[in-house]
């Protein structure tokens, strides 16, 4: 989860639900402070839209006309239930409107169709007229985690959700006009394997942290020692 990397300008997954979308748009803030042409994309699921943090910062990007671009992955569960029994507004475009901030809802399950509306989603904030908000349509196949089996829904509703699996229908369309064929789709799925494989192997065979280690990286001041 605790995933970073300041090379790629990818500032981590965050453990509390909802609490990054207050750090993105700080970070947003930073940019335009900085006189920065840069944006933040920040990407949460239906359950943070219910978090006092989604909403305290949704009103400050709008009133600030920050750089971000908000993009919530609306997949129809969080951890243990369905998004109708815990929020009142379920389509979650409709939060934004709340706070005057455009927003648009996408088939998450169509690869081209989001990369669409990211590029709209650019274009608007980069043109200094504040942050667009995108839902994305989407579906979750398993459980939040291991602390959660998903036995909230069905296998029929599962089931129904495959077929619009968007990994296979990107192979599909991919095939279709002639940009990837299956073999080299098969590379590609290849590689992607192999690399995770030797993720696992690094962190399995990796000696534990020792105790002294459990807060290193928590200020910057001891990351610039690390
Ligand atoms: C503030 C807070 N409350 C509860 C949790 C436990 N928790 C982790 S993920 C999650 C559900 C998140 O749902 P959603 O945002 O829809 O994400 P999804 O798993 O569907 O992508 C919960 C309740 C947490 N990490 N932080
Ligand atoms: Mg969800």
């Amino acid at each position: 989860m605790h995933f970073f990397s300041a090379q790629h300008n990818l500032l981590g997954g965050w453990a509390i639900v909802g609490g990054h979308i207050a750090l993105a748009v700080g970070v947003a803030f930073g940019m335009r402070y900085r006189s920065r042409d840069d944006l933040v994309l920040c990407i949460f699921g239906d359950g943070a839209t219910n978090q006092g943090y989604f909403h305290e910062s949704l009103n400050m990007a709008a009133l600030w006309r920050l750089p971000v671009v908000l993009f919530c992955e609306n997949n129809l569960y969080g951890m243990g239930g369905a998004v109708e029994r815990v929020s009142a507004v379920t389509a979650m475009a409709r939060k934004a409107c709340a706070y005057d901030i455009p927003a648009q809802t996408v088939d998450g399950m169509d690869v081209a169709a989001v990369y669409r509306a990211c590029m709209q989603a650019v274009e608007h904030v980069r043109s200094g007229r504040g942050p667009y908000f995108i839902e994305a349509e989407t579906y979750r196949f398993r459980g939040h985690s291991m602390a959660d089996p998903g036995l909230y829904r069905t296998k029929e509703e599962e089931q129904q959700w495959r077929q619009r699996d968007p990994i296979e229908r990107l192979r599909l369309e991919l095939g279709r006009t002639g940009a990837l064929d299956d073999a080299a789709f098969g590379e590609v799925e290849r590689r992607a394997a192999k690399a995770v494989d030797e993720a696992v192997r690094f962190a399995e065979s990796s000696p534990a942290p020792d105790i002294s280690e459990l807060t290193r990286y928590t200020y910057a001041r001891e990351a610039e020692h690390g």
